[in-house]
């Protein structure tokens, strides 16, 4: 068999399912899911493996209108992301269906598209019943010249057997780009502060969890094979400093157990993880925290 290698960028509105969809591939959690929108902030690769071809999945931010800096730079990685695969998937969401959103995305994709393959994938099929699949399906698809059309349910795994066997045809060939254990590109520390990232965004409401951003600041090895991990929250406001740390530091103390022990075991080792909270007003304007969240500051200029 000819050996098969290349990316397949996943693209579509926040919460549409990339993360999931990126999991499920990979058959482990190297991107963080949360029920919230805008959850993902970078690229994340995820590598799988299908017969002799090695997929990479390319995770991006959800595709939205931007406002904030972040915003800006988060929406320019994953078209960035898109632009460098190939082949694109888009997802759209079974429940939800067109939405201004997914009309925005198609716009943008007339252009876009010229030249790429992409291709739809209706995901949380779960979620709906089989005649507003089928409505949907012939919807979107006269909307936009996708080269094919998968029905899957991210989480429940439905459909995503077909969907990446046919991936794998569609790669082209070539020698395999990641070594054949490795599942994700993305330095531990970065993937340590994505996982802090997620139990904390789990915990706190509204606006918080896009206010904060978490850095892993240093990590010592300790002779023992455990490792030493100290990470910072960075939040906007005093008020903020408080609701991270909860009742007599209850929040974080929860955050720290469900961080640790889900980085244990994605590590197979112990972890001794140390979180600290600061209040930093401008750190949406500071350049340093893009490179630390794998983005470049300089799209976020408007
Ligand atoms: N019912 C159902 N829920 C799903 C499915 N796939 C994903 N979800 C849920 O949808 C929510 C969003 O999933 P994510 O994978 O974080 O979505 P995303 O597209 O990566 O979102 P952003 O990173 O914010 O752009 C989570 O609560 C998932 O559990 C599915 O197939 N069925
Ligand atoms: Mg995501």
């Amino acid at each position: 068999m000819t050996k098969r290698a290349g990316f397949v960028a996943l693209i579509g509105e926040p919460n549409a399912g990339k993360s999931t969809l990126t999991n499920q591939m990979v058959g482990a959690k190297v991107s963080i899911v949360t029920h919230k929108v805008q959850t993902t902030r970078s690229r994340i690769r995820g590598v799988a493996m299908e017969g002799e071809s090695q997929l990479v999945f390319v995770d991006t931010p959800g595709l939205f209108a931007p406002r904030r800096r972040l915003d800006r730079a988060m929406v320019a990685a994953a078209w960035g992301g898109a632009a460098d695969a190939d082949v694109i998937v888009m997802m759209v969401e079974a429940h939800r269906g067109v939405t201004k959103g997914v009309e925005a995305i198609l716009e943008r994709l007339q252009e876009f598209g010229e030249g790429r393959r992409v291709a739809l994938a209706i995901n949380k099929i779960d979620r709906v019943k089989s005649d507003v699949l089928l409505a949907l399906t012939q919807d979107l698809n006269e909307r936009y010249p996708f080269i094919e059309t998968f029905m899957i349910s991210a989480e429940k795994g439905f459909g995503c057997a077909d969907l990446r066997t046919w991936l794998a045809k569609e790669l082209p060939e070539g020698p395999w780009l990641y070594p054949e254990d490795q599942i994700a590109d993305l330095p531990m520390r970065m993937i340590a502060a994505e996982i802090t990232r997620e139990k904390l965004t789990l915990r706190l409401h509204q606006e918080l969890p896009y206010q904060m951003t978490v850095e892993t600041e240093s990590w010592d090895e300790r002779k023992d094979g455990s490792a030493r991990v100290d990470q910072m929250i960075y939040v906007m406001r005093d008020g903020h400093k408080g609701i991270v740390l909860g009742n007599k530091g209850e929040t974080i103390k929860a955050v720290s157990k469900a961080a640790r022990e889900e980085l244990e075991e994605f590590m197979g080792r112990r972890i001794h993880l140390f979180l600290q909270v600061k209040v930093r007003p401008n750190w949406l304007e500071e350049k340093e925290r893009y490179s630390e969240m794998g983005l470049k500051f300089s799209d976020g200029n408007a």
